[in-house]
This record gives structure tokens, C-alpha cells and sequence, in this order.
């Protein structure tokens, strides 16, 4: 637990990150929000979430993820299906969460991340890809995955923060 509080703040001095663009004909956006509370000794509370979480979109839609956790950084990361973590046991290790976040910051919390992860083509389209979302910011790109396809995504810091996008 101390380790997800010490990396949240030091998350949260990351800088606003805009990627992609905005398309004139056709968008969509997520809301990122929520809160979260600990006690020591008596309560750990979250309601951070994607909203809506499940998307469906055509293939070449640009998805806007707009933050109003304002301390809160978050990433959406493109898992494999078999990797969302379905139980309390695999939000608290989650490997491929700490591998994502390895990849974001290459050099250590304190040094400037890796924006921007991409695997496969361009835009959202494979696992592996993932964006880092500064708090309060927002972060833009293009669902270049095939219709017929569904990319399956969580935040990397918070890994109950779970959504799907359904392309046709
Ligand atoms: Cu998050």
C-alpha cells in the first residue's frame, strides 16, 4: 500500500500531456474521475473509474480521456484480456501494471516519463500501448485497432480502473 501512495504523488509531478489530435468528424470522451480515502487501520476507499467504461466506437475515432482527479495521475494502458486484474488479490500485483509503469519511467519516478507507449501501428490499436494522464489533465488519441476488434484497458496505478473499446 505505502508503495501505490509514494508513487501516486510522485505521479502527480508529471506535466500535462496532449497526444494525438482532435478529429473534426467523429470523437469521444471518458470522463476520469472519482475519489479515494484511507484510514490507517480502518478503511481504503476508491471510486477512481472510467466513465463510461465500456466504449464502442468505428475504427479511426479519436477517444479524449478528460481527468477531474485533480491529484490523482492515471494511465490507460491496452492489456491482454487475460491480464485485467478481476480480484483485490491482483490489483495489489499486478505485474503487467509494474512492467507498464517500468516502460513510463525508464528513469525512475523523479525524471521525465514516457508519455507514450506504443506498440503495433500508430494510435490505440495493441497491448502494450498506453498513455500517461497528467491529474486534471487530458490525453487524446485515434482507435487504429481493426473493426471487429476489443481492446481491453486499465490504469496502470490504479488497476480496478478498468475499461473496453469495442471497435467496428
Ligand atoms: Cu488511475
Amino acid at each position: 500500500m505505502r508503495r501505490f501512495l509514494a508513487l501516486a504523488s510522485l505521479l502527480a509531478l508529471v506535466g500535462a500531456v496532449m497526444v494525438g489530435s482532435t478529429s473534426a468528424s467523429s470523437s469521444r470522451t471518458v470522463r476520469v474521475t472519482g475519489t479515494e480515502q484511507f484510514v490507517p487501520n480502518a478503511k481504503i476507499m476508491a471510486t477512481l473509474r472510467f466513465a463510461p467504461g465500456p466504449l464502442t466506437v468505428t475504427s479511426g475515432v479519436t477517444v479524449t480521456w478528460a481527468s477531474d482527479t485533480l491529484t490523482e495521475p492515471h494511465t490507460i494502458s491496452v492489456v491482454a484480456a487475460g491480464d485485467v486484474p478481476t480480484s483485490i488479490d491482483q490489483i495489489f500485483n499486478c505485474p503487467v501494471c509494474n512492467a507498464i509503469l517500468a516502460a513510463h519511467f525508464p528513469n525512475g519516478f523523479n525524471n521525465p516519463p514516457v508519455p507514450v507507449l506504443n506498440a503495433g501501428g500508430a494510435g490505440l490499436d495493441a497491448v502494450g500501448d498506453s498513455l500517461l494522464l497528467a491529474p486534471g489533465g487530458s490525453v487524446s488519441d485515434t482507435i487504429t485497432a481493426a473493426p471487429g476488434s476489443k481492446l481491453h484497458y486499465l490504469c496502470a496505478i490504479h488497476p480496478w480502473m478498468q475499461g473496453t473499446i469495442t471497435v467496428h
